[in-house]
């Protein structure tokens, strides 16, 4: 019976009070509802702020930690520099240019225009043609003889660069013109299947003016560039200035094992800086190749080269225990090989070891690919496939 009168007094009471507070509720709730929107929001670009800032904050840090007793004013010129030296100071940390790893290499006296046309003279060319800016740029196929003939009429705007990634590896006979210095014997490349490696040895052969993009290479390797004729002027950025840069995403490196490609919106020789206005507070180390200088580029940096008269020269890359960590997460985070299909303690295995791992888990499916990226691209610049 109580229980009964209870309720029966409960429900009334609650109507009521909904009666009542109806009249005034919906602009009640409004303004409320907005109040605690705009606070929401506050809060919210406050936490983006921090968040930025503590990110800005953290890749300075890390930037000031890297300059530590460095000079950004000049590249390190090195000769006779032991392995283990390079290793210590240099490989996965800081540029250097070697002055004395190239001197046994044939391609040094032998590859200039006559011995080229001689050989190659109608062979196909991968070829990068800009005419205006920098990202104006388109690539064509062309006989070599054809890029000879214009080699000299270019022009800060107008310009032409050989970036072809197959001349050299479906030529074998030019691979045994240069030599794999010290500095790049270990090189986990090489455990990948065939059809996945990285194509090997780009042929760079531009007209005055010529210039790469600024960009951290495929897998963001340690690259390597060996000038053999010409010069080359270089900015390389330490790394942690990602938020300066400009940086694309979403790019891919088409690649056989496919890679995330980071390139940078900026001309780092032509910048626009209305438009790209914190690129003035990048740091870089600016400076000149010479003819037999090998150069080699630490992982995490960014970097553009620019061809002020016309320049032969070839690059490579290294994949190694210094940077080890970085290669195979860039390998994984575009996702054709599995993270999860890797042994739980993976990261607790040798550098080798962790790529032979990796190796066990690459899909069938995906070498197949790989081989037919090659396929296509070797067809369509005209060559046949090895
Ligand atoms: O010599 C050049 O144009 C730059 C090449 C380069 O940066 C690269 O191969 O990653």
């Amino acid at each position: 019976m109580g229980k009964k009168s209870v309720k029966s007094r409960s429900v009334p009471a609650r109507l009521k009070n909904q009666t009542t507070e109806a009249s005034s509720a919906p602009t009640a709730f409004v303004s409320h509802s907005k109040v605690l929107f705009t606070i929401l929001s506050a809060l919210f670009a406050l936490l983006a702020i921090y968040f930025y800032s503590s990110e800005t904050r953290r890749e300075d840090d890390s930037l000031t930690r890297l300059l530590e007793n460095r000079s950004l004013d000049t590249i390190d010129r090195r000769s006779d520099l032991s392995l283990e030296e390079y290793t210590s100071l240099y490989d996965g940390k800081w540029p250097v240019l070697i002055t004395d790893a190239m001197n046994d290499w044939p391609a040094l006296s032998k590859w200039d225009w006559s011995y080229f046309l001689n050989r190659y003279g109608d062979h196909l060319v991968a070829m990068k043609a800009v005419h205006g800016k920098l990202t104006d740029s388109q690539m064509l196929s062309v006989p070599l003889n054809v890029f000879s003939k214009h080699v000299h009429e270019s022009s800060p705007t107008t310009w032409t660069y050989i970036n072809d990634e197959l001349f050299i590896p479906f030529r074998p006979e030019l691979s045994l013109d240069i030599r794999r210095p010290i500095y790049m014997e270990e090189d986990y490349f090489k455990l990948l299947p065939k059809e996945l490696q990285p194509w090997d040895t780009m042929l760079l052969w531009g007209t005055s003016h010529s210039r790469s993009s600024l960009h951290i290479d495929p897998y963001n390797w340690t690259g390597t560039n060996a000038v053999l004729k010409g010069r080359k002027r270089w900015k390389l950025f330490p790394p942690g200035q990602d938020h300066l840069l400009y940086v694309i995403r979403g790019q891919h490196c088409g690649f056989p094992l496919d890679c995330f490609k980071y390139n940078s919106e900026v001309d780092a020789f032509d910048p626009d800086l209305e438009r790209y206005p914190l690129f003035t507070q990048a740091k870089y180390i600016e400076f000149e190749q010479l003819p037999g200088e090998l150069l080699l580029i630490p992982t995490g940096w960014f970097h553009q080269a620019y061809n002020p008269e016309e320049c032969l020269a070839i690059s490579s890359q290294v994949y190694n225990s210094q940077n080890v960590k970085i290669v195979t997460e860039e390998i994984l985070k575009v996702g054709e090989v599995k993270q999860a299909k890797l042994p739980q303690d993976f990261s607790s295995y040798k550098p080798r070891d962790q790529v032979a791992a990796l190796v066990k888990v690459i899909p069938k499916s995906i070498i197949k690919k790989g081989k037919d990226v090659t396929d296509k691209i070797a067809k369509q610049f005209h060559r046949t496939s090895t």
